[in-house]
């Protein structure tokens, strides 16, 4: 006779797949995964006291880079040619040269660009006008290059373990003369949903995220922030206007300063869940431009990606290795836990709080 009760799911303990419609994947959830005990690698938390201006950071205002060319003495954004591009315009076209299932294509441009001319602020601890300049000139870098380029991506990596080399805030923008992989892929996605539902994908997402609200962690009149139902990083998140808006071009002043406010709200969260300053890559994904501008982009909805590499705390982070790369992603803990904890989370940054603290404690003692 088998002793088998009766066990009904639980996302929270038992395993199961979700569906991404955006790349048409699967991801493993197993969030039973994070009871195992971790002896493996550890990583060094990141550096704390950067100094506001470094004489030797050629990211810093008025200093020489790497090319030789002096910055300019910048008190606001600033943006640069990478020296040392990925994306080189003058690069001879291979493609002539290749054999079968070697295929090749060109891309072409790419930027730095500052987001204050200090080094030692990030987007959450900068103020509200600040970052409205930073989105003001994301917004006019993908006016100008995509009047001809079909895409250009904004990204920022943040943090050593994320590959950044410079802890100055920045951010880059490459432009292609073709859709790359993943935006390709989201297009194909939106599209075929778009036909099917006569509706965008992530219009109808984000309704039903903001009616539930099982999986947000910020909202405002204009954005909403979640961790998306398929997410395969820990605390991945997407932000999306409600809006249907196709591209960043397309936002309004109010738009602006709505998106100013949940990136500042949604980093400090971010920074706060491990009181570091939390690593991660983001990128903003919208309509196709340059000769696509011209054409019926109805399907597609503007939003950014959140990919943070951390896990279990600031120095355990997730591996996207073994089956991972050979089979399907795996996440360790479910997407609803991971919004739970950000929502949970203060709004005011740790920093603040610690230098309120100090100040206090100074006037105490200065008292005595
Ligand atoms: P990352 O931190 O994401 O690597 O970006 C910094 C970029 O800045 C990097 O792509 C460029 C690097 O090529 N850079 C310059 O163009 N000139 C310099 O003098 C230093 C760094």
């Amino acid at each position: 006779m088998s002793d088998n009760k009766e066990v009904s799911f639980d996302a929270k303990d038992h395993q199961h797949l979700r569906y991404n419609p955006l790349r048409d994947t699967w991801v493993l959830v197993s969030a039973h995964r994070m009871k195992r005990p971790w002896a493996g690698q550890v990583e060094k938390p990141p550096e704390e006291h950067i100094p506001r201006y470094d004489p030797g950071n050629p990211l810093c205002p008025g200093n020489t880079r790497a090319n030789g060319k002096v910055n300019s003495h910048y008190d606001s954004t600033y943006v640069f040619e990478n020296d040392f591009p990925a994306l080189q315009p003058d690069a001879p076209d291979p493609a002539s040269l290749m054999p079968p299932l070697c295929l090749s294509l060109h891309v072409f441009l790419s930027k730095v660009m500052c987001f204050h001319p200090w080094s030692d602020v990030t987007l959450p601890l900068m103020k509200m006008h600040e970052v409205v300049k930073v989105i003001d000139k994301w917004a006019g870098l993908v006016e100008e290059l995509g009047a001809t380029y079909p895409w250009v991506q904004i990204f920022e990596n943040k943090g050593a373990m994320m590959g950044c080399s410079n802890p100055h805030p920045h951010c880059q923008v490459w432009a292609s003369n073709f859709l790359p992989n993943e935006p390709a892929l989201s297009d194909r996605c939106q599209r075929s949903y778009y036909q099917k539902h006569g509706e965008p994908m992530l219009q109808q997402y984000a309704r039903q995220e903001a009616e539930r609200k099982e999986r947000v962690v910020v909202e405002s009149p204009d954005w909403l922030a979640v961790v998306p139902y398929w997410a395969t990083w820990p605390y991945q998140t997407l932000l999306l206007p409600r809006r249907h808006v196709l591209r960043i071009t397309d936002l309004t002043t109010e738009e602006r300063e709505g998106l100013a406010d949940i990136m500042r709200r949604l980093l400090t969260k971010y920074d706060n869940l491990f009181e570091i300053s939390f690593p991660y890559s983001m990128g903003w994904h919208g309509a196709p431009t340059g000769p696509h501008l011209k054409e019926d982009n109805s399907h597609w909805q503007l939003h950014a990606h959140y990919y943070p590499p951390l896990l279990r705390s600031a120095m355990v982070k997730k591996f996207m290795v073994g089956y991972e790369m050979l089979a399907q992603e795996q996440r360790d803990l479910t997407p609803e836990q991971a919004a739970e904890k950000l929502r949970n989370l203060p709004e005011e940054h740790y920093k603040n709080r610690e230098n309120q603290e100090k100040g206090g404690k100074e006037k105490e003692d200065g008292g005595k």
